[in-house]
């Protein structure tokens, strides 16, 4: 098979290149080794920065996102006996979209259907050849046949485990990293949000979070240690654990109910650096993690896809070559702030293990200064909705 662009990974940064790079006339395969479904099953980010928004609508699939999305103004941060809502379309004149990952990646798996695109699900040992070449390839197994796409330029978009990052060369790659001494606890439950916004809390037991995929599907999470047993934590444990430690009214009109998903997920910061290696570009959770609390991941994905795609365009539509070069250091840029507003929302909301009352003392400074102070809330603001694509 011959193709300009070949993807490798079928989630949100796969899917999302393969229909604008479609949309630009410019041809790409996609090959996701696991099946639809599973991608689908995978439950992870819930909040979309405008930037994000944007982009769906450019590809031409939003209409689903626009109907049922929630747009959120802003949300609320506890602490102690204190509440105080974040005014994010004061400060910033914008909002936040709350619609699940799950579903947009559905809406982008049904354009990319709808217009015939090749996307391989259950292509099994995606691998990397002649990346030094004019012609780079990918080989994979399906139906115990071994298949090839030779690419002009291959995109790698499979996520912190997939193969692309170590395709770079160790004399050219760098990585960065810090790994959080706990986990999050997430349950999906058919039950009304607690409130209509999100509520952040910092607890002396451990952070929670109250957020939702609609009016009547909640999300919740709690703090736990990270190597917590799953089969240790049934629905009642987890509720009365995130009763405890949500703010008095909220713990007594929480609706609980079975949970239909419940997972941990490790919390990381980590970005790899160049992300571009001649022929091979790495996008999205390929190239960087950060911890979810600041609920960035999904939505820098986006902003990689932006330029990426822009790049790829500029190209094929004009031979440029400029915004190839430019690649890494401009998505790097966005990366490194996001990536330090996302380790500060988890320092300061999240109780360390080693954390002695110094610590403990900083993180309640931190608390009161920004929920008392209008150009704190400010700053945090334009971090939470996303900084431009620029
Ligand atoms: P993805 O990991 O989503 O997709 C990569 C795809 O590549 C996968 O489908 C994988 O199967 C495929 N792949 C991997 N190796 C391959 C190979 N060798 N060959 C072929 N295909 C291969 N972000 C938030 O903003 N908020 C959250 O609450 C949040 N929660 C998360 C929870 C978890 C458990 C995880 C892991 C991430 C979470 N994230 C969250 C971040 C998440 O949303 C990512 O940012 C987002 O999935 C990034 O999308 P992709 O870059 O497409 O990577
Ligand atoms: C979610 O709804 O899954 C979610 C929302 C906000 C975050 C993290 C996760 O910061």
């Amino acid at each position: 098979m011959r193709t300009q662009v070949g993807i490798i990974g079928a989630g949100p940064s796969g899917l999302l290149l393969s229909q604008l790079l479609h949309l630009q006339g410019i041809d790409s395969v996609v090959l996701e080794r696991r099946s639809a479904d599973y991608v689908l099953g995978r439950i992870r980010a819930g909040v979309l920065e405008q930037g994000m928004v944007d982009m769906l609508r450019a590809a031409g699939c939003s209409e689903r996102m626009d109907r049922e999305g929630l747009v959120h103004d802003g949300f609320e941060i506890c602490f102690g006996e204190n509440r105080q809502r974040i005014d994010l379309k004061k400060h910033t004149g914008t909002s936040v979209m709350v619609y699940g990952q799950t579903e947009l990646t559905k809406d982008l798996m049904d354009a990319r259907e709808a217009a015939g695109a090749a996307v391989v699900y259950e292509a099994e040992d995606v691998q990397i050849l002649d990346l030094d070449t004019d012609t780079p390839r990918l080989i994979y197994q399906k139906d115990g046949t071994e298949h090839e796409v030779v690419c002009d330029y291959i995109a790698g978009c499979d996520g912190f485990h997939g193969i692309s990052r170590r395709a770079m060369p160790e004399s050219v790659l760098k990585e960065h990293e810090r790994v959080y001494p706990f986990g999050w606890l997430g349950i999906l439950s058919e039950t009304k949000p607690v409130a209509d916004e999100l509520i952040y809390v910092n607890h002396w037991r451990g952070f929670a979070l109250c957020s939702m995929r609609s009016m009547t599907r909640s999300r919740y999470y709690i703090q736990c240690a990270f190597d917590e047993n799953l089969e240790e934590w049934t629905d009642d444990r987890f509720w009365d654990e995130l009763r405890v430690r949500l703010p008095g009214e909220a713990a007594e009109s929480i609706e609980m109910g079975p949970s239909i998903e419940k997972s941990i997920a490790p919390l990381r910061s980590f970005v790899a650096e160049p992300m571009r290696h001649g022929r091979l570009f790495l996008a999205g959770d390929a190239a960087h993690i950060v911890p979810p609390t600041g609920a960035k991941g999904l939505n820098l994905a986006a902003s990689d896809i932006y330029f990426l795609s822009n790049a790829l365009t500029g190209f094929y539509a004009d031979g440029r070559t400029d915004l190839m070069d430019s690649y890494s250091e401009k998505c790097l840029n966005r990366i490194w702030k996001a990536e330090r507003f996302s380790w500060w929302m988890t320092t300061v909301l999240h109780r360390f293990p080693e954390q002695n009352s110094f610590d403990r003392g900083i993180q309640l400074a931190e608390l009161e200064y920004l929920t008392t102070s209008e150009p704190a809330q400010a700053s945090f603001a334009e971090n939470y909705v996303g900084l431009p694509f620029e």
